[in-house]
């Protein structure tokens, strides 16, 4: 798998000698400069006394590359197992309660971000449409056909948000703009991003685009990580 090989790499490297000498003789200050360059104008760097993290991460891997949505035009789609289908515009999606939480994105390839994020709760969209009884899994589809999925009761147990800002900011289209899925405790690919149609399902065992790759449905960071 494609996205494997860069991480065996990674840890072929940090095992051998040279790798933890280039890090001590002060590229440590380099990688600092350049996380400093991500942060955007404006973008708060810190929340209630921590850190954040740029919301500009440090590559792209995205599978078709980083996408440009055009707000005005934007609409999110709630179907599926719901009483009453039908969509939002983003400006309906602001106008609800929103919440506010700083939360981590952990990557399978070994990177991690502290974002402050700012969105609506996943639960309430859902309620607007209000699922039916047999619906246990939400899918996420997004503009670049990317897929992925949580359990319904995990969205209401963890009262996950629908988020539209980071760290003070709209989100950056590197981030999702307009909306990405904050998956709090799984790993980077439930994160959907460009997320523009939230389907409710009966299929517990539904696999996205990464986890029909091989990736774990259940997507749990490990405490090593942590
Ligand atoms: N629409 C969409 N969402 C996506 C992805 C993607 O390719 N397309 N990649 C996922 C993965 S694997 C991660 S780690 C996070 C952050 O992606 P990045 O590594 O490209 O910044 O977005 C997730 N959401
Ligand atoms: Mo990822």
């Amino acid at each position: 798998m494609k996205r494997i090989l860069p991480m065996v790499l990674a840890s072929l490297l940090l095992l051998s000698g040279c790798a933890a000498t280039s890090v001590e003789t002060g590229d440590a200050d380099a990688v600092s400069a350049a996380t400093q360059s991500r942060y955007r104008a404006n973008e708060i760097t810190e929340y209630q006394g921590a850190r954040l993290d740029p919301a500009i991460g440090p590559r792209d891997n995205s599978i078709s590359g980083v996408q440009y949505v055009d707000a005005d035009t934007f609409t999110l789609t709630i179907d599926g197992l719901v009483d009453a289908p039908g969509t939002l515009t983003l400006d309906q999606v602001r106008a609800l309660d929103f919440y506010e939480r700083r939360i981590t994105l952990y990557c399978v390839e070994g990177w991690e971000a502290t974002i402050l994020w700012k969105g609506a709760l996943l639960d309430e969209l859902i309620a607007k449409a209000g699922a039916k009884p047999e619906a246990v899994t939400v899918i996420f589809s997004s503009v670049d056909g990317y897929t992925t999925s949580l359990p319904l009761a995990t969205i209401r147990e963890k009262g996950l948000i629908l988020a539209y800002e980071a760290n003070g900011l709209d989100l950056p289209p590197e981030m999702g703009y307009p909306l990405i899925v904050v998956a709090e405790e799984k790993l980077g690919y439930k994160w959907g991003r460009w997320v523009n149609r939230i389907t409710l399902s009966d299929d517990a065992d539904y696999q996205g685009f990464w986890e029909q790759r091989g990736f774990s449905n259940s997507a749990e960071v490990p405490d090593s990580r942590k």
